[in-house]
């Protein structure tokens, strides 16, 4: 019985975080992964009324009491998600309080979610209160992005503007831009919070030399998302010391959310 093969969202996470491995964007134990999920899906699997161990939350989050979530284990490296499941990741319940976890399901030998779990917890409350559909949250140290958060500058409407002239698709998936953190420690409190600020208003949020947070409905719409912005920054890392020829221009750019109805965030075209 292979329970990755069983249980839909078991298997989801274990492939993506998979194939962000393959990528070669998740050496070693880089990379997190969490997803909200319902309670009826997961008591279809896992018996919700036996927790296996409780963990305290440096942080609370009370306004995520009761949610069900599945995680990428603290540590654990993305390799090994498919063939060892159990041990990788976990199924979890914040508690009635949202001052700690219930570990439902996995995390085998006293594994603790990821460190970076302030950082998913309160940007998962931060999008919730912007978008009824969110669910999913994506971080991986995406190559070329965080090639290109060394030699661009990190001022949040430049890179944005940047990555939307690189391809044309791009206004179109990310027309809120690209959030942008000052380099700090991760694993932090403090990282969370920040991410979880800039989250109010962008589904994507930059850590220079470091990776990418990325947000959305489904694990698809998530790393949908980083793929395209990934992409980007990959055009970007090949051309920017070449001379430049011609790039789209804002009025195109224009016409491209115009096309397919989506709204760029206001300050960056100059129209
Ligand atoms: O899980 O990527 O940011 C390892 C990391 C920390
Ligand atoms: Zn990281």
């Amino acid at each position: 019985l292979n329970i990755v093969a069983q249980v839909p969202f078991i298997r989801e996470v274990a492939e993506i975080t998979y194939y962000m491995w393959q990528n070669g964007w998740d050496e070693r134990n880089a990379g997190n992964v969490s997803c909200l999920l319902d309670e009826e899906e997961v008591a279809r699997h896992i018996d919700i009324h036996e927790i296996v161990r409780t963990l305290p939350l440096s942080f609370p989050v009370p306004e995520l009491a009761g949610k069900y979530l599945i995680v990428t284990g603290s540590g654990k490296y993305f390799r090994h998600m498919i063939a060892e499941p159990e041990a990788n990741l976990g199924v979890i319940r914040i508690n009635e309080a949202g001052s700690g976890v219930d570990i439902l399901w996995g995390l085998a030998n006293e594994a603790e979610p990821t460190s970076e779990l302030a950082a998913h917890l309160m940007t998962h409350v931060a999008r919730r209160q912007v978008d009824p559909e969110h669910r999913v949250i994506i971080h991986t140290h995406a190559t070329n992005i965080i090639a290109m958060s060394i030699v661009h500058e990190l001022d949040e409407s430049k890179l944005t503007r940047t990555l939307w002239q690189m391809c044309t698709e791009c206004i179109v998936i990310f027309p809120d831009g690209v959030g942008v953190l000052p380099w700090i420690v991760p694993g932090t409190n403090e990282i969370g919070r920040l991410t979880a600020e800039k989250m109010k208003d962008t589904r994507i949020v930059i850590w220079p030399h470091h990776g990418i947070f990325g947000t959305g409905s489904s694990i698809d719409d998530a790393f949908g998302l980083i793929e395209t912005v990934e992409k980007a920054a990959g055009i970007y890392m090949q051309i920017a010391h070449l001379p430049i020829k011609q790039l789209i221009t804002d009025h195109q750019l224009h016409a491209l959310a115009q096309r397919y109805g989506v709204v760029p965030v206001s300050g960056i075209l100059q129209l």
